[in-house]
């Protein structure tokens, strides 16, 4: 008996028959009669995908959640520009799956990979917008009841060889015939109901390894909590390393008192950056639960390894550095994007609050840099040795009071540490951030980073009802504005910001293009274009309901597009009870523009 992945690939195929296109219909027909699978536009066979390609992707495709291992979010596509962008039309559109919507998409030689929400992934073809295959995945109906709702969103896929590659709400990681759909192979991570994990992300390829972190939930207790490597040829695990020390182990006395079989919700649940030539992987960890360190025994102990950024062997997972943004009380996760960059480094002391002293203005370093957590604060660290080399505020924060900027130890601000129950305090920026999940983006054209940030604070109670973190939250707009959205642009080598855009709506995730733009969103379903190097809006679209997808640009014969896609995500429908008066619709839908053949 075929099984329903199966069945449901008949179904698929049985489509195939009615489409009109005949170039699909020949696809189609070779696959049904099981020849060797072409490439679905049928130019030539499929050319599996190697760590090379992954490591210097052809400028056509996306190949993975930031595009590089470097988490740059840039592609050097320039055929859209700042001169053509004002006559970018759509050529194609498509309604995605319900659920918590989140994507990224995936494009290789012609064809586009789309997670959906609830593990459903789609082959399209990347010029029309037409489908080649679908494959759901049988997702447990009591899934929600173990890892705590959220569990339909679908951040990314990876592709490696000639498999795509996702990690599933109930802890497997599977992988899917990149020609056909069909299941090649899956292996279990945790048991979801003794263990269980939010697995929002999707796996990245690190030299020939899938690395997927996720966020733990305290019903696993600690062995929930890990950050996994698995061989993306086979599937088969080669090392875990776990986010919380057990007895015995390094890190162990930063946790006190509290016995192991306590110590909760460490986790890593976005996506990381890699070195191959150091063989380092570079992935960023969110908070405990509860998060006030006085129910955790103390206030000053670090209870590793929350809130920090991790640098590990590629070979064993070992955690070869380690730095801690923040002790965190108030739920600020640091699990965000971090970008490789080899950059000049020299701070201007007019723009940037905290320089390690040692630092020479201007010296080469291997940086990694960005707003790794929801503080808005930018760290720039030697990504050999994990090094502070500086680090500076954005949107108005006040949980960091001080940096030392020869140790690089970060000082909470006393006023917003809670040390009781029914404590309440005003932190800012609010749990949802500052910045969130919602990627910024790096151009090496103008050695700048641009992000999407929030102007937040929130009104915060410490609980004891047993709540996941134990805060009672009131969100609002941070003090002296209306404004809630921004997009700021900030110097790599010397962390002034160049420009910053502000606007009622929340604003989300950006791309940068070899063009001279930058791509982003709101959630007032706006997407439009901004210059990079002066922050202009040159080109603006209503597409009806939030941008909660990551932007991509990716070329098919020569022809540049520019994929968004819409829908809805809990940190934005949290956002825009912020901005009542704007009232978008909820549809999940992706959107592709490409220049009209007479601007090109
Ligand atoms: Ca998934």
């Amino acid at each position: 008996m075929p099984n329903l992945t199966e069945l449901h690939a008949h179904v698929e195929r049985r489509w195939f028959f009615v489409a009109r296109s005949a170039r699909i219909l020949a696809t189609a027909v070779l696959l049904i009669a099981g020849w060797s699978p072409l490439q679905a536009q049928s130019r030539d066979a499929f050319v599996p995908v190697t760590d090379v390609m992954l490591q210097d992707p052809d400028p056509e495709d996306w190949l993975m959640w930031r595009r590089t291992l470097n988490g740059w979010g840039f592609s050097p596509l320039n055929q859209i520009d700042r001169d053509n962008v004002s006559e970018l039309r759509m050529v194609w559109s498509r309604a995605m799956a319900p659920g918590s919507q989140q994507a990224t998409p995936l494009v290789y030689d012609g064809v586009m990979y789309l997670p959906n929400p609830r593990d459903t992934t789609q082959a399209i073809d990347a010029e029309t917008g037409d489908l080649l295959w679908e494959h759901r995945r049988d997702v447990p109906e009591d899934i929600a009841s173990y890892v705590g709702g959220l569990e339909s969103t679908n951040r990314n896929v990876a592709i490696y060889g000639d498999l795509i590659i996702d990690t599933s709400a109930d802890d497997y990681i599977y992988a899917l015939e990149a020609t056909t759909g069909r299941i090649a192979w899956e292996t279990q991570i945790l048991d979801y109901q003794t263990n269980p994990a939010r697995q929002s992300s999707g796996p990245f390829v690190a030299n020939g390894k899938l690395i997927s972190g996720r966020s733990c939930r305290p019903k696993g207790g600690p062995e929930a909590c890990v950050i996994t490597a698995h061989d993306a040829t086979t599937g088969e695990e080669l090392w875990r390393t776990r986010l919380i020390p057990a007895p015995g182990e390094p890190g162990d006395e930063t946790w006190g008192d509290v016995p192991f079989e306590e110590r909760f919700h460490v986790g890593a649940w976005m996506v990381p950056s890699y070195d191959p030539e150091l063989n380092l992987i570079y992935m960023g960890t969110s908070v405990t639960s509860p998060a006030p360190k006085f129910m955790l025994g103390g206030t000053e102990k670090k209870h590793l390894y929350h809130n920090s950024t991790l640098a590990l062997d590629g070979d064993t997972g070992e955690i070869v550095w380690y730095y801690q943004h923040l002790i965190d009380h108030w739920d600020l996760d640091h699990p965000y994007e971090r970008y490789l960059v080899d950059t000049a480094v020299a701070p201007d002391p007019a723009a940037v609050s905290w320089i390690n002293p040692r630092l020479q203005p201007g010296e080469q370093r291997k940086v990694v840099t960005g707003i790794p957590g929801k503080t808005g604060v930018v760290y720039t660290l030697d990504r050999e040795t994990g090094e502070f080399l500086w680090a500076t505020p954005t949107v108005s924060q006040n949980v960091i009071s001080h940096i030392d900027g020869a140790t690089g130890e970060v000082s909470a601000n006393p006023e917003v540490v809670f040390t009781s129950v029914g404590q309440t305090v005003t932190a800012c920026p609010a749990l949802s951030g500052g910045k969130n999940w919602d990627a910024g983006a790096y151009s090496p054209d103008t050695h700048t980073m641009y992000f999407a940030l929030r102007n937040t604070c929130a009104s915060q109670m410490a609980t004891d009802d047993g709540t996941l973190y134990e805060l009672a939250s009131r969100r609002q707009i941070a003090p002296g504005t209306d404004q809630l959205g921004t997009v700021r642009a900030i110097s790599v080598e010397t962390g002034e910001t160049l420009w910053l855009y502000e606007q009622r709506a929340a604003t989300s995730a950006l791309v940068a293009t070899g063009g001279g733009l930058v791509f982003g969103g709101d959630l007032n379903g706006r997407f439009r274009a901004f210059d990079q190097t002066s922050g202009e809006v040159l080109w603006e679209i209503n597409l009806g309901s939030p941008l909660t997808g990551f932007p991509i640009t990716y070329a098919v014969d020569g022809r540049q597009y520019v994929a968004a896609s819409t829908g809805t995500a809990a940190t934005p429908s949290g956002m825009m009870r912020l901005t009542p008066e704007l009232r978008p619709s909820t549809g999940n839908n992706i959107f592709v523009f490409a220049l009209p053949d007479q601007a090109r």
